[in-house]
């Protein structure tokens, strides 16, 4: 995984997996279940080094990502945040700018030491060969949920709220960036060798605002981690980026970019693989299918971007119900294939 981020062309790609622990596996179902909360599993060492843990025991990937969520950082700000069962993530919205008083820097770290001390016991436990990945939210996604207060359809309230006053929410998305700046460095010096942001709703912008609220960001963001740990890969997610993907490889100062599942192979490997390791971009659903469809895709992946500098990934994150058969199957196609 190191050695494809520093722009080494191998043999055989990395391969891991957005949401490679989680629901569809048994033994974080059981795991879960002893947790009583999600939070409290992902605030609990011990139970999210164990499910960070599970698919590097089952399947062998070259990267564990720590398990956590985008949203411990509005919590760790002082939001109020939960998880409704089989409803997903609620917060308590935040409705304009003078509501950001409600929101400090203060108790960040005290409020997020759990996690670090998780990407602490992962770094003793993992083998050797299996790269580390600590992660964080975009400032755009996460601020999403904190205006939304939750998940959204159309981002109406964000977008409002960012339209009519770009100053107040420019205030919202610079705590980010710093809140974010923090908590990753963080996670480095407790041990993570990569670090992966998700922008998972940056496709719903214009390019002007793309460019200001994710881009610029993510680029500020990029910039402090590498004036603090110039040795430690950055890999950007911004799904739905589409044509602008081009302006993250160029712009971002990132050495990976993860692709979605919408990017075409034959663009990302012209425009894209010269400048930055790519990353993708198997649609998730096929996972679910199995069978030759998958096998088709994978080798479709490989044979278009494997010659480059290249990890295998999918386009977004893995599904509930995805056979844990499929990702043994996945796994056997990348790693078996002649080079
Ligand atoms: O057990 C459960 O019911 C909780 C499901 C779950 C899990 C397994 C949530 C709630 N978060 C996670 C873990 C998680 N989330 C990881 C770590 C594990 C891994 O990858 O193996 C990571 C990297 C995330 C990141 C995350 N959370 C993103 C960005 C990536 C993406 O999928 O787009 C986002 C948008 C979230 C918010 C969130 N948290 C949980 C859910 C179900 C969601 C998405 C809600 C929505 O679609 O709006």
């Amino acid at each position: 995984m190191l050695r494809a981020l520093a722009g080494e062309r191998l043999a055989v790609p990395p391969v891991w997996l957005m949401r490679q622990a989680g629901r569809y596996l048994p033994e974080y179902r059981e795991t879960r279940k002893k947790a009583g909360g999600f939070l409290n599993l992902c605030f609990t060492p011990e139970l999210a080094t164990e499910v960070t843990l599970q698919p590097i025991r089952r399947f062998g990937f070259d990267a564990s990502i720590l398990f956590s969520d985008i949203l411990v950082v509005p919590h760790a700000l002082g939001q109020k945040v939960w998880f409704e069962e089989g409803e997903g993530p609620k917060l308590e919205a935040l409705a304009n700018s003078v509501e950001l008083s409600r929101l400090s820097l203060e108790g960040l770290h005290g409020k997020l030491e759990p996690v670090y001390e998780t990407v602490d016991r992962l770094s003793s436990a993992l083998p050797r060969e299996t790269t580390l990945i600590g992660f964080a939210g975009a400032p755009w996604t996460v601020a999403s949920y904190m205006i939304e207060g939750g998940s959204s359809k159309d981002f109406q309230k964000a977008k409002v709220w960012a339209y009519g006053d770009p100053d107040g929410f420019q205030r919202l998305i610079d705590l980010l960036v710093e809140a974010t700046s923090r908590y990753l460095s963080r996670q480095v010096t407790a041990g993570a060798e990569v670090l992966q942001i998700f922008d998972s709703w940056a496709g719903v912008w214009p390019e002007p605002q793309f460019r200001r609220w994710c881009l610029d960001p993510m680029a500020a963001i990029v910039r402090r981690l590498k004036a603090e740990h110039p040795e430690v890969p950055v890999i950007l997610f911004p799904r739905g980026a589409g044509l602008l993907y081009a302006d993250f490889a160029a712009d971002a100062g990132a050495d990976g970019l993860s692709l979605d599942t919408t990017v075409p192979l034959g663009w990302a490997a012209e425009a894209l693989q010269p400048k930055v390791t790519v990353q993708g971009n198997l649609d998730p659903i096929l996972l679910v299918s199995g069978g030759d469809a998958l096998t088709q895709a994978v080798e479709r992946i490989l044979d278009r971007l494997a010659g480059d500098p290249f990890i295998f990934n999918l386009g977004h994150g893995i599904v509930p119900q995805t056979p844990p058969e499929h990702v043994a199957q996945l796994l056997d196609i990348v790693r078996s294939r002649p080079s």
